[in-house]
């Protein structure tokens, strides 16, 4: 019998709390700054992928949640799938003569979330990550993750942290080439295990404004974005690392809920404005800065941190001490109706993000 060459893979969703919004190169996805997050854990939201490669397939193909999902020519998702297979080609089928020459062979790849994509939540990030990730595993690749971050950035930006569980910085680099533009590990997850994140889904209409087109236009038109990259994420980079190597959440906290606004004050300084948060939103805020001013006025410290993406939906930041307080909190201020109700006491049953 033939040999099936086939191989799955699982990548999570990423949240920032240092964002990227911007590039300098459209074409290779370079940013106009770094950028770090939180990969949330695997057994929540995440992507599966299973790749295959077979000589009797005439074309790369894609299913997306069981569609067909087209592959357009010089598209994002025909770069990665080339630049995995030039992989292949160069680092194994080059140096081994009896390695199956897997790279001139299309493959079949089929995707599914395990959290509806109508969620509001971003997929981008894990499907590029899980495509890399089982594209490694059939072409048995031995290169790091910050080497196959290198193509799922070309995939979507996001994606390349998606590659490293626990806290992931995107060094921006400065090569023309993009090759120094990379994920790398700033901590494993079990380095801070008490830090949870509990996401808070505003509403699960479509955005209005692509996180690539939105983040062109401010690149073209807000003066922020120039003073934001050049005298606020470097120290900011710098300054979370550490704060994270210290597990010192009042600083963890601080910085994110600045990042969050700067982010959106940045949206909002675009030509015309970009709106992503909504009232409910800006409610959640006002829960958040209020439930840690109690907090430090009764001597204590920050107990959650807010942060939005290119959407309406909050993501707390919280270690897991306080989750139950915040979960109530919310819960109180914001009635759901009975069935997600169930949903988020069985979230918070499981303990994790
Ligand atoms: C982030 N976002 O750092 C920021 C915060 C949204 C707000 O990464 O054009 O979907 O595919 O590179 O990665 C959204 O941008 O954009 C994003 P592309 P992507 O998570």
């Amino acid at each position: 019998m033939a040999t099936i060459y086939q191989a799955t893979a699982s990548a999570p969703v990423n949240i920032a709390v240092i964002k990227y919004w911007g590039k300098r190169d459209t074409k290779l996805i370079l940013p106009t700054n770094s950028s770090l997050s939180v990969t949330l854990d695997q057994d929540h939201l995440r992507s599966t992928t299973t790749a295959r490669a077979d000589a009797s397939f005439e074309q790369d193909q894609l299913w997306l949640n069981g569609k067909v999902d087209e592959i357009k020519a010089g598209g994002r998702l025909a770069t990665c799938i080339a630049e995995m297979k030039r992989l292949r080609k160069e680092t194994v089928e080059a140096k081994d003569p009896n390695a199956p020459k897997l790279s001139s062979y299309k493959v079949h790849i089929a995707s599914y979330n395990n959290f509806p994509t109508a969620a509001g939540l971003a997929s981008s990030a894990s499907g590029f990550a899980a495509l890399v990730a089982s594209l490694a595993q059939l072409y048995n690749l031995t290169v790091s993750p910050s080497i196959l971050s290198l193509i799922a950035r070309q995939g979507s930006g996001s994606a390349c942290r998606s590659l490293f569980g626990g806290f992931v910085a995107w060094q921006m680099g400065s090569d023309p080439s993009g090759n120094d533009s990379l994920a790398v590990e700033v901590a494993p997850r079990e380095h801070w295990p008490q830090m949870q994140a509990l996401i808070c889904v505003v509403s699960d209409d479509k955005k209005g404004t692509s996180s690539t087109s939105g983040m062109q236009r401010t690149v073209e038109t807000s003066a922020l974005l120039q003073h934001r990259i050049k005298h606020v994420v470097p120290e900011r980079m710098a300054a979370i690392s550490k704060a994270i190597l210290a597990r010192d959440f009042d600083t963890f906290a601080t910085i994110t809920m600045a990042d969050s606004n700067q982010f959106h004050a940045v949206a909002l300084d675009t030509e015309p404005p970009i709106f992503y948060m909504n009232d409910v939103s800006r409610s959640i805020i006002a829960l958040i800065v209020e439930y840690n001013r109690v907090s430090i006025a009764a001597g204590g410290g920050y107990k959650a941190a807010y942060t939005y993406d290119a959407g309406p939906n909050a993501v707390i930041y919280a270690l897991e001490e306080n989750l139950k307080e915040i979960l109530q909190l919310v819960i109180s201020y914001f009635p759901q109706r009975p069935s997600e109700f169930k949903d988020v006491l069985g979230l918070f049953s499981k303990n994790t993000t």
